[in-house]
């Protein structure tokens, strides 16, 4: 039988008021208003393909040119963007709960690096970052600010582009600067079907089990393991509250509050 979600704010703020551990799971929605495109939806397309095509160990084996392309694309845009009101109140949360001697914690699955542009500490990124690099060869990882990431890349990239460009041979693009290795460097995200870093799935983890209120906010659930992290809180009892523009089929059953619209808005109210 499902749980009858509760929409108050007035009983949110009730329950926010007692929690002394709070864990918030973000996703790509959280970042939207700041203009960086989610996966799923409308906006999941880069050029002709679905963005979580290009996300895939397949896909830069196949055609490393596509994929940096991708990347470098979103590189800019990120860099180019500033936090919104929702990464603000998130910030501003864990100040103020902090201060009190709460815990404040986020976990996201986002790799725009903006929750701590926003100020935010207790941020645990668990799908990697778009502004760190890994080499293929030595496995080094570093990060790496640089605009454009290499000199082919400048210009490329961009999502209106339909007619295929000519790849960018391999030798040209974002290459290991570590003593004479020159390997290719790959963005350091977690692509499907590469596993999670072990270190980052038990702080997740360990996160999850201390908590006494979990907040998900703008993520479809749909990819594991995150999609599995509010359903193992609520076994628990814990209250889970939802901020999304949308209803989210594969959690909904196990909210105990779900505040429907663009979290811009809907969190700095649930956080005031
Ligand atoms: C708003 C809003 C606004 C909009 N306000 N809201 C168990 C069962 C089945 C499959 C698997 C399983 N375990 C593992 C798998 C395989 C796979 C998986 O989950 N597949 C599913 C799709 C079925 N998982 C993996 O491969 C993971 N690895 C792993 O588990 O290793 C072990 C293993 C492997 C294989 C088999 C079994 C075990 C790795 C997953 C890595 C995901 N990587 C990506 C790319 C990262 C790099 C990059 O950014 O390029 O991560 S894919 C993409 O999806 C990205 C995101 O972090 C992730 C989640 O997306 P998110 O954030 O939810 O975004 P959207 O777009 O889906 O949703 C946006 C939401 O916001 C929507 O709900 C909107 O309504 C909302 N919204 N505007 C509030 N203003
Ligand atoms: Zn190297």
């Amino acid at each position: 039988m499902s749980r009858k979600v509760c929409t108050d704010l007035k009983a949110f703020h009730d329950i926010l008021q007692k929690s002394t551990n709070i864990v918030v799971l973000t996703g790509a929605g959280v970042s939207a208003e700041s203009g960086i495109p989610t996966f799923r939806g409308s906006g999941g397309f880069w050029r002709t393909y679905q963005a979580t095509d290009m996300a895939t160990p397949g896909a830069f084996k196949r055609d490393p040119s596509l994929v940096w392309e991708f990347y470098h694309y979103r590189r800019e845009v990120v860099m180019a963007a500033s936090p919104n009101m929702a990464h603000n109140a998130l910030a501003e949360a864990e100040r103020k709960l902090t201060s009190e001697g709460r815990k404040f914690n986020i976990i996201t699955q986002n790799v725009d690096g903006l929750h701590v542009r926003a100020g935010s500490h207790n941020v645990l990124e668990i799908h990697g970052s778009l502004m760190k690099t890994r080499c293929v060869k030595c496995r080094d990882v570093r990060d790496n600010h640089d605009s454009p990431i290499c000199p082919a890349l400048k210009d490329r990239g961009s999502p209106k582009v339909e007619a295929p460009l000519p790849r960018i041979p391999v030798e040209e693009l974002p290459r290991c600067k570590v003593n004479a290795c020159n390997g290719l460097l790959r963005p350091h995200v977690v692509w499907f079907g590469e596993g999670l870093d072990g270190a980052v799935l038990k702080k997740a983890a360990s996160l999850l089990e201390a908590c006494d209120l979990c907040l998900v906010v703008g993520t479809s659930s749909v990819v594991y393991p995150a999609a599995a992290f509010a359903p193992s809180v609520a076994e628990r009892g814990v209250p889970v509250a939802e901020f999304n523009v949308d209803d989210t089929p594969t959690i909904h059953d196990l909210l105990s509050f779900y505040f429907q619209g663009p979290c811009g808005t809907t969190l700095p109210q649930a956080l005031a």
